[in-house]
């Protein structure tokens, strides 16, 4: 006997969107754009993906993105943003209502110590099921952790803003799931680094994940330092 539809994911026929950034940093690409762009279309349980690039810039990536949320209406926004130096798909458990840019964004702004939100509080938790997700990357066979920091940097300010969008009583997109993924370099770029198709079919897999499953598993993934 099939289960209260409710238990699995929000009806169909809607949107995920899944964004990606600009290349920033003097780099020439960004992979999160290319594996954005990559699954543009996909239909992932019911829901077509929708594919749109950030600005790596301040303020700019947050209003772009709240324009996107509030002309899709998604049941769920992925951001993804690249982090050098990493090794795996980086699922981001939270954000934090701080900017600190050791560079220029790109358009040349650097503010240090400044909050996200003023007044808004000092984390949010993404609204997404980690560990489900971190089990589903694992098993497509694509390197996958779950981190416990995005930086202070743009990608950080993307996900704070995001969760603190989603709970706030103006934007009114109840039920809207949000969270982050960093990946890493693409070969050519630096080391470590992962192949674009892998990290399209690691996203692919986390995507399904995050539309399927409503409760969290439990399974260790945490960090020792
Ligand atoms: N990565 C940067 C910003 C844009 C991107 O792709 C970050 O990790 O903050």
């Amino acid at each position: 006997m099939l289960h209260d539809a409710s238990h699995y994911a929000p009806l169909a026929g809607g949107v995920i969107l899944l964004t990606g950034f600009d290349p920033f940093g003097g780099d020439a690409l960004n992979p999160s754009w290319l594996i954005a762009e990559a699954l543009h279309g996909q239909h992932i349980a019911g829901h077509r993906v929708v594919a749109a690039q950030l600005p790596t810039v301040f303020g700019e990536s947050l209003q772009q993105l709240r324009a996107l949320a509030e002309a899709h209406r998604p049941a769920l926004i992925v951001c993804l943003g690249q982090a050098g130096g990493r090794g795996a798909l980086s699922l981001e458990r939270v954000g934090i209502n701080i900017n600190d840019a050791r560079i220029p964004d790109n358009a040349g702004r650097q503010p240090v110590d400044t909050p996200v939100v003023p007044g808004g509080p000092a984390a949010y938790f993404a609204s997404l099921p980690v560990k489900a997700m971190l089990r589903a990357v694992q098993r497509a066979g694509v390197p996958c952790e779950v981190s416990q920091t995005a930086g202070t940097f743009v990608c950080n300010h993307v996900l704070y803003g995001l969760m603190h969008m989603l709970q706030a009583q103006d934007a009114d997109l109840p039920g809207t799931r949000g969270g982050f993924v960093h990946v890493p370099w693409l070969p050519g770029q630096g080391t470590p680094h992962l192949a674009l198709l892998e990290m399209v079919r690691g996203i692919h897999a986390a995507l399904w994940a995050a539309m399927l499953v409503r409760q969290d598993i439990a399974l260790g993934a945490g960090a020792t330092h």
